[in-house]
C-alpha cells in the first residue's frame, strides 16, 4: 500500500484550470491584484460570511502584515502550542512574545490565565483557533475590552468555521487564514487577512504591496506578500469542491470517533464538537494507555502512516524562546502534556475506508 500521509492537498480536476491558464495566457495579467485575485476576494467574502478579505501569498507574511496593520507594539500575550509562524510574526515585528498555558479541553489559550499575565507593555492578544476549534472568543473579548487590548486571530486551521454569531472570522481586529496546501482550503501557497473595516483592507492591501497607495505615493514600509492569479485562479476552482472535502472529512472523523473514543487512555478532542471544519484529526494518548504517543507515533511510521505530532516541540521549547520568562515550565503544564500526548491521524477528503481502517487498527494495537 502506498504511504499514508497527515494529509493528501485536495485538487481541481486538472481539465478545469486549463480556461484559467488560457486566460492568464491571453491577458498576461499574472499578479498585482489582477481579475482572478479580485473574483477569489468577492467569492470568499461571501462564502465566509465575511466583509472584507485580503489575500496573500501565505498566512506567515499575513500575521506579520496583520500586526503591522494594527501598529502593534510592545508585549503580545499569546500560545506556546501552535506551529511556530505564529511567534515568529511577533518576533518578525520586534514585538516579545509572552506565554500563557491553555486549555486543555479545547488546547487554545485559556481565558482564564490571560489577565494575570498582561503589564502595561502589553498591547495585544494573538490567539490560535487550533485545528480549528474555536477559542472561547467572548471571553478573549471582554477581557481584551477591559484592558484595552486588540486581538489578532491566527485561524490558519478555520477556514469556514462558525460560532454563535456567524463566522468565526469575524471576531477580533483581524483573523488570518492559511491556504497552504496541508490546508482543507488550499491554493498551493496562499493566505488571508479578515477584518470588518474598509480603511483597515485597504491599509492592508498598501502593506502587502510595498506600501503603495498609488502611482507615485508610499506611505508605509510594507512588503511583497500579493498572491498571484495563478493561485488565485487555483482558489476559484477549490471554492467549487470545499463543500464536498468538509462533508468527506466529517465523515472520517465520525468514523475516528466512533472507534477510538471509547479506548482506555485515548482521547478524541473533536469528539462532542460539530462547530469545526476537521482539518485535522488530533487525539490524546495519555498514561492509561498500554502505548506511548511515541511507541504509537513510531509503529505508524514503521507501517507506512505518517501521523504528525502537532504540536511538538512547543514553541516555546525552540532555542530562540526558550529564555523567555514564560517559556518556564510551571507555566505551561497543559501544553507541555497536550504537546506530549497529542498525535494527529491521517484525514483528508480523498481518504478511503481501507486506508482509514489500516490506521485505526495501528492505533489500537500499536503491536501490529
Ligand atoms: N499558523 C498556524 C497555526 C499554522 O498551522 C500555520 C501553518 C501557519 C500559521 C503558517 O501558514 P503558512 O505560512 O504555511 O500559510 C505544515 C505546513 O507547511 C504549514 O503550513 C502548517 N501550518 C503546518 C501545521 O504544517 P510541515 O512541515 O508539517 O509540512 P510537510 O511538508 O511535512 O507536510 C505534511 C504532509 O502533508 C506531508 O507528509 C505530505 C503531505 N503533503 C505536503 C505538502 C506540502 C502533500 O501531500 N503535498 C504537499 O505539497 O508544515
Amino acid at each position: 500500500m502506498n504511504p499514508i500521509y497527515v494529509t493528501k492537498p485536495s485538487l481541481p480536476p486538472l481539465e478545469d484550470l486549463i480556461p484559467y491558464l488560457q486566460k492568464i495566457w491571453e491577458t498576461r495579467v499574472l499578479t498585482n491584484s489582477g481579475p482572478f485575485h479580485q473574483q477569489l476576494e468577492a467569492e470568499l467574502c461571501k462564502y465566509l460570511n465575511v466583509k472584507h478579505i485580503s489575500l496573500f501569498s501565505n498566512a506567515t507574511l499575513a500575521l506579520v502584515t496583520a500586526l503591522k496593520a494594527l501598529r502593534i507594539t510592545g508585549d503580545v500575550i499569546t500560545t506556546p502550542y501552535s506551529f511556530v509562524a505564529t511567534t515568529h510574526s511577533l518576533t518578525w515585528n520586534d514585538i516579545k512574545p509572552v506565554f500563557v498555558d491553555i486549555d486543555p479541553r479545547t488546547l487554545n489559550i485559556d481565558p482564564n490565565k490571560i489577565e494575570e499575565a498582561i503589564t502595561p507593555d502589553t498591547t495585544a492578544i494573538m490567539a490560535v483557533h487550533c485545528y480549528g476549534i474555536p477559542c472561547d472568543v467572548d471571553a478573549i473579548e471582554r477581557i481584551a475590552r477591559k484592558h484595552n487590548l486588540r486581538i489578532i486571530y491566527d485561524a490558519a486551521h478555520a477556514f469556514g468555521v462558525k460560532c454563535h454569531c456567524g463566522s468565526l472570522l469575524s471576531h477580533g481586529d483581524l483573523s488570518v487564514l492559511s491556504f497552504h496546501a496541508t490546508k482543507v482550503f488550499n491554493t498551493f501557497e496562499g493566505g488571508a487577512i479578515v477584518c470588518d473595516d474598509l480603511s483597515m483592507k485597504e491599509r492592508i492591501d498598501q502593506l502587502k504591496n510595498f506600501g503603495f497607495v498609488d502611482e507615485v505615493t508610499v506611505n508605509a514600509a510594507g512588503i511583497n506578500a500579493k498572491m498571484s492569479e495563478f493561485n488565485a485562479a487555483l482558489g476559484l476552482l477549490q471554492l467549487q469542491h470545499i463543500d464536498d472535502e468538509l462533508l468527506k472529512r466529517s465523515v472520517i472523523a465520525k468514523r475516528y470517533i466512533a472507534v477510538l473514543s471509547d479506548t482506555l487512555g485515548i482521547t478524541c478532542l473533536y469528539a462532542g464538537k460539530v462547530n469545526t471544519n476537521f482539518s485535522y484529526f488530533p487525539i490524546l494518548i495519555d498514561e492509561k494507555h498500554k502505548w506511548s504517543r511515541d511507541e504509537i507515533y513510531h509503529r505508524l511510521r514503521g507501517n507506512g502512516v505518517f501521523a504528525r505530532r502537532y504540536f511538538y516541540p512547543l514553541i516555546s521549547d525552540f532555542p530562540m524562546y526558550r529564555s523567555l520568562y514564560s517559556s518556564n515550565k510551571s507555566n505551561l503544564r497543559e501544553a507541555i502534556r497536550a504537546s506530549n500526548e497529542v498525535l494527529c491521524l491521517p484525514i483528508y477528503g480523498s481518504m478511503s475506508p481501507m486506508e482509514q481502517e489500516k490506521v485505526i487498527n495501528l492505533v489500537l494495537d500499536a503491536s501490529y
